[in-house]
């Protein structure tokens, strides 16, 4: 049946809650767990489904976006497969960026008319996950459904994030209302006695949705709708047949800094709720990195990606990224290190020594506590990043502040001694 689906992934608007990570890349290119990035976990999900036909819609193209997809995914000529990436485009009807989800899926209808398909799979691009589609595309097709959407139980504090549904004894969605405030304690659903046990009584779109080719295009054509969780979603369920599929494995929203740091720490844990070590690997772009070196380290719940030099002291529940290079006596805690896109040479080093200035990576005797250090950043020697959580939430110029949590911008030049 996956021959029959092709998907969408929902890149990202602005991006803005995922700043200062996405200052000069697009989401789907931000770095996730030391060496994939975020693109990867939709994309491996279609994959791992049978569906290779995908496309990825993002609000504006980058480099790192198009050099990843390129060296990534590579399909045999033989065979119909390719991951696309539609960017916002001034075409002569639309001069706008993807004004929400809708909109941006409707913008790039033209693109997916010359393809064959009867299913369109809408998925977001910003969440961690393991799933087969595969399952919900017979449900869906089993139970006659012009639209799926994927369901989970969530706790009554997760409620106002959400989309929140009802349904009746066949699944079929009775009411739908996006993101709720308040006076949604009668939304409650019957759920398994596990969920129960958890507190997890509301069913939350899980923002993963299955269109009939014509539904899609009649409900986007002709109006200007512009977001699926809003206005199509809600509205289509008098009209149609809009069913659920529930759910209730790991996922998580890896949209805003807090749930992004959260995620990648958690991967430490000693059987983390996102298993990386399972027989249905995460896809990335295969590089030629030389396994990683490590001295007189103290490593406990860490994982260190390839390529890296570290002579830390310690280093406690972080992921370190590739090419990552930390000096001696420094000590990591609770942090996401990104890496780098290259090494200096050793006459650089030299050179940056000679002149006091910061070498490419983390230097030497530093504390660095609950930050994420984005890539290509030189940290000096003697810097203490521990206050995070007494720091107002803001841009601090090479750093932003949120929720206690540090993050050092891309290319930043952290001088020796600096305390944050
Ligand atoms: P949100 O995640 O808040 O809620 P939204 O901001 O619309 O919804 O994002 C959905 C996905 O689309 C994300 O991956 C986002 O990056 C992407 N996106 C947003 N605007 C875009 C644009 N202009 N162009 C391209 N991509 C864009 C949605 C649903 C809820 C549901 C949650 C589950 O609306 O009902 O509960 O997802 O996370
Ligand atoms: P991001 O990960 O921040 O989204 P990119 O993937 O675009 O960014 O980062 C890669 C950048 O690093 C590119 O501009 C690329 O040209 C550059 N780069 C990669 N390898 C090297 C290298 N060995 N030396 C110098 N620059 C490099």
């Amino acid at each position: 049946m996956t021959s029959k689906v092709i998907s969408i992934v929902l890149g990202g608007g602005q991006g803005t809650r995922l700043f200062p990570l996405t200052a000069t890349r697009s989401k789907p290119a931000v770095p996730i767990a030391g060496k994939y990035r975020l693109v990867d976990i939709p994309i491996s999900n279609c994959l791992h489904s049978g569906i290779s036909r995908i496309f990825v819609l993002t609000q504006f193209n980058s480099a790192s976006l198009n050099k990843h997809i390129k060296n990534t995914y590579h399909f045999s000529s033989f065979s119909d497969a390719f991951v696309d990436i539609l960017a916002a485009e001034q075409t002569p009807s639309s001069v706008a960026w993807f004004q929400g989800t809708a909109d941006a899926v409707r913008q790039s209808l033209h693109h997916l008319s010359v393809h064959e398909f009867e299913y369109v799979l809408i998925l977001s691009g910003d969440q961690l996950y393991q799933m087969d589609f595969d399952d919900m595309i017979n449900a869906h097709i089993a139970q006659n459904a012009e639209i799926s959407i994927a369901s989970i139980p969530v706790h009554a504090n997760d409620v106002p994030g959400f989309g929140i549904l009802k349904t009746d004894d066949e699944n079929n969605i009775t009411a739908f209302v996006e993101k709720p405030k308040k006076d949604f304690e009668s939304w409650a659903s019957e759920v398994s006695d596990e969920m129960q046990a958890a507190g997890r009584v509301y069913l939350a779109s899980m923002g993963i949705y299955i269109f009939n080719r014509k539904t899609l295009y009649d409900l986007l054509q002709g109006n200007d709708r512009t977001d699926f969780g809003k206005e199509i979603i809600p509205q289509s369920i008098k009209d149609h047949k809009v069913v659920s599929f529930q759910y209730e494995g790991y996922w998580t929203d890896i949209g805003t800094i807090p749930s992004f740091f959260d995620a990648n720490l958690g991967l430490t844990d000693d059987i983390p709720e996102f298993n990386l070590f399972g027989n249905r690997p995460i896809y990335t772009r295969a590089r030629m990195l030389p396994p990683s070196k490590v001295s007189g380290t103290h490593l406990q719940k860490a994982i260190v990606s390839e390529g890296c030099i570290v002579n830390a002291s310690s280093i406690t529940r972080s992921v370190v990224g590739i090419r990552t290079r930390i000096g001696f006596d420094t000590v990591i805690e609770n942090c996401y290190i990104m890496g780098s896109d290259n090494y200096q040479t050793l006459e650089q080093i030299e050179q940056c020594k000679a002149n006091n200035t910061p070498v490419m990576g983390i230097g030497d005797r530093c504390h660095i506590k609950n930050a994420i250090i984005d890539k290509n950043c030189y940290i000096g020697n003697d810097v203490i990043i521990n206050c995070g959580e007494t720091l107002e939430n803001g841009d601090y110029g090479c750093y932003t502040v949120q929720d206690g949590i540090v993050v050092v911008k891309k290319r930043a030049v952290i001088p020796n001694g600096t305390v944050i």
